[in-house]
């Protein structure tokens, strides 16, 4: 596949868009990585995604692809000779998804309101994220079945879908000074995220948190009257 087939719309901070590179890099495809400007929205992202006005845009042969996780699934269906992103059993997927929309509906929401958050607020957020990494260690153990990662020998769907938010995690425990993925309290998914940052798909995608806290500083600035 050439280079110019492949576009991706986006931006290297976000954690959606770091769902489609990883995937991208699974399956060994070039791409051109099309990064937006902080605060200004292009024309060809405008065009290529007029409902949400969001990234990650995959722009596939002049068509283009919106929503990180549908993008994932469309790469590992394009791309099908390169190793499988999506579990091959139906209930193994259906697994997989329901997990990756628990972590979009409700656990990285709570974790970006924490960043926000004061007082009460902030100790329920905090509380329900660390309830979330508690799921998640349970359905580490059942799902990888003593393998590295979710997806068993290699990064699958939900590690996908999982691990784009460790920077932001990462930037998180910074923030608020405490320990959210603790070894004592969750070792196996602790060890998942090791082993998740440290992958070929991942290393060079997965931004450092000095990084992260960078963009912080200017998305607060540019929020303060
Ligand atoms: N559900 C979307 C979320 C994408 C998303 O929230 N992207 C952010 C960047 S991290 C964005 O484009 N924000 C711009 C805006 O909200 O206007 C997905 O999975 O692709």
């Amino acid at each position: 596949m050439g280079y110019n087939d492949v576009k991706l719309i986006g931006a290297w901070p976000s954690p959606f868009v770091m769902r489609a590179r990883i995937a991208l890099n699974l399956k060994s495809v070039e791409y051109e990585f099309l990064q937006e400007k902080f605060g200004v929205k292009s024309e060809l992202l405008l065009k290529s995604n007029p409902v949400h006005k969001k990234i990650p845009v995959l722009i596939h042969d002049d068509k283009p692809i919106c929503e990180s996780l549908v993008i994932v699934q469309y790469i590992d269906e394009v791309w099908s000779s390169g190793p499988s992103i999506l579990p091959s059993d139906p209930n193994d997927r259906a697994i997989a998804r329901f997990w990756a929309s628990y972590l979009d509906d409700k656990w990285f929401p709570t974790m970006r309101e924490m960043r926000d958050a004061q007082g009460e607020a902030k100790k329920a957020a905090i509380s329900t994220v660390m309830e979330g990494l508690a799921y998640m260690e349970e359905a580490f153990v059942k799902i990888s079945k003593g393998k590295e990662f979710f997806g068993g020998e290699k990064i699958g769907y939900l590690d996908i879908a999982f691990g784009c938010f460790l920077g932001w995690l990462r930037v998180n425990e910074k923030m608020n000074d405490l320990k959210l993925l603790d070894e004592t309290k969750v070792p196996n998914l602790w060890k998942w995220a090791e082993n998740f940052c440290a992958d070929n798909a991942v290393k060079d995608v997965m931004p450092a948190t000095e990084k992260l806290l960078e963009i912080v500083k200017i998305i607060a600035k540019s929020k303060a009257p």
